[in-house]
């Protein structure tokens, strides 16, 4: 299975399975074209495709480019009715496999340079940024994209998506957590240094680089694209700084982060589903150059309530992220599953379990790795429950987990500037509390004297009886069950 080489092949593929539309009337950059994906998101709509958006002749909008499990199986070349785990399990086999190391294209089979501007030509003006939600403190450019960027010292190259406001004609100003890969390099190599640091802006990159450049992953994310396309991904040179973009990308933004400046950026729409963060002097990206396909297609995600991309993206690559930490350490898990309508703040853990504080080892390690800041919810549930059944672990959270023993607040820990259930100044310095939830049973109860007995078709059936029920389902007159 080989990975779609543009957004161009993507689209096409998703309208194949009736998971695109074509949008032909023209759409205005000012909210219109927000208020459509933000509806396409929440009635789990097909993704939008723009053809003629006001102000902008020759320019395209594609919203919502994932917002759906079906159209993350078709980004990774499979059946779009594939079920989850299945989907995850094949996300699994390829992030687990050889890294695939990306190849570099000459400037001329490269599609981004077909459209070159520099120095004052580069102005953001020219691209038909959207105002998406009402209330947002600008228009913004960068909502499904990639930042590329470099370590000066290690050299290695970090993909990442960092919302990103248009400011003015050559300024963009961005939330980028101190805790993210950009905000690490940027916080400690360049701004004590003073060092401008370079960057390029990519838009609308092929499907497959958005997934790797909002995975949580420790797998720097140009391979970890190829692993998840399995081929190399094509890269071309940038025309001011040392860096490379995917050749086939709509848009690339090239510049500078300035060391010592900061500019207002937000409020904006997140994807917590609320607007949260304040309007702040933030990181400032000087605009050099921008090159672009003939007839661009700009991505644009809607943040909001669920479910947009980042939420379901976000929630599959942080709970398998977790699943792999939790297994290499030993832990016992069956699985882990974060439901998108989360908001990727719920992790639950399924695990067979065989010695006492289980669920607090999860919880601890959970919270305490690379992936502890973006949620802070913990639900650990034995393997008789099915995690990705939102009905069977919330039955075990009502039912297993008691109040006065079994729920363990982490207080002081690390948190996102986001979160809408804390206050101000938490907020302001990334301070976070967490929870997890045990609903194991206590390890000390006799299994069969006294862990309660769940009251259920496959617990208190016998096999025969069973199956003959459901050989007989249809005759009984009951409609085909999906
Ligand atoms: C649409 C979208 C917007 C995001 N915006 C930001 C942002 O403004 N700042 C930030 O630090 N992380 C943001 N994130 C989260 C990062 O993309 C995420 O942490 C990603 O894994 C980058 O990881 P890295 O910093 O570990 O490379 C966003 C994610 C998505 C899906
Ligand atoms: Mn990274």
């Amino acid at each position: 299975m080989k990975g779609h080489k543009d957004n161009r092949e993507f689209i096409a593929a998703l309208e194949k399975t009736g998971d695109a539309v074509r949008i032909r009337q023209e759409v205005d950059w000012d909210m219109e074209a927000g208020a459509i994906v933000r509806r396409v998101c929440e009635t789990k709509a097909p993704a939008p495709v723009m053809e003629k958006i006001k102000d902008y002749p020759g320019f395209r909008f594609m919203g919502a480019p994932l917002a759906s499990y079906r159209r993350l199986a078709v980004s990774l070349g499979m059946d779009p009715r594939t079920r989850l785990p299945q989907i995850a399990e094949e996300y699994l086999k390829r992030t687990n496999s050889a890294p695939i190391a990306p190849v570099l294209v000459k400037k001329k089979d490269a599609p981004v340079k077909q459209n070159i501007l520099l120095g004052d030509d580069a102005d953001l003006c020219k691209l038909p940024a959207p105002l998406v939600h009402e209330g947002d403190g600008g228009r913004y450019i960068g909502t499904w994209h990639a930042v590329i960027t470099k370590d000066p010292e290690t050299e290695s190259v970090n993909w990442g998506m960092y919302r990103q406001m248009m400011f003015d004609s050559k300024t963009m100003s961005g939330a980028v957590f101190p805790f993210s890969d950009l905000g690490k390099i940027f916080y400690e190599k360049y701004a004590p240094r003073g060092v401008a640091m370079p960057f390029a802006t990519v838009i609308g990159p092929p499907p497959l680089a958005a997934v790797a450049a909002c995975a949580p992953s420790p797998i720097p994310e140009p391979e970890l694209t190829g692993m998840l396309m399995g081929e190399p991904i094509e890269l071309v040179k940038c025309e001011t700084c040392d860096l490379e973009v995917p050749a086939h990308a709509e848009i690339v933004i090239e510049g500078v982060i300035l060391p010592d400046v900061r500019v207002e950026e937000g409020p904006f729409g997140e994807y917590t589903g609320y607007r949260t963060s304040p309007r702040e002097n933030r990181i400032t990206f000087y605009v050099k150059a921008i090159t672009y396909r003939n007839d661009p297609i700009m991505t644009i995600s809607n943040m909001g309530v669920p479910t947009d991309e980042g939420q379901l993206l976000r929630s599959f690559s942080l709970g398998l992220e977790l699943d792999k930490l939790l297994r290499s350490q030993g832990i016992p898990i069956t699985g882990v599953y974060m439901p998108p309508d989360s908001t990727h703040h719920v992790m639950i853990v399924g695990v067979k379990p065989r010695y006492s504080g289980i669920a607090q080892q999860i919880g601890q390690l959970a919270f305490g790795s690379k992936l502890g800041p973006w949620f802070h919810m913990v639900i650990v549930v034995d393997d008789t429950i099915d995690i990705y059944n939102w009905n069977e672990v919330f039955h075990a959270l009502c039912t297993r987990c008691h109040p006065a023993n079994d729920i363990h607040i982490h207080k002081n820990s690390v948190g996102t500037a986001l979160n809408p259930y804390a206050s101000a100044h938490e907020r302001r310095y990334s301070m976070g509390s967490k929870v997890v939830f045990d609903c194991l049973w206590p390890p000390d109860w006799d299994p069969v004297n006294e862990v309660p007995t769940l009251v259920s078709f496959r617990t208190v059936y016998p096999k025969e009886i069973q199956e003959k029920v459901l050989a007989n389902w249809s005759a009984y007159g009951f409609p085909a069950e999906t």
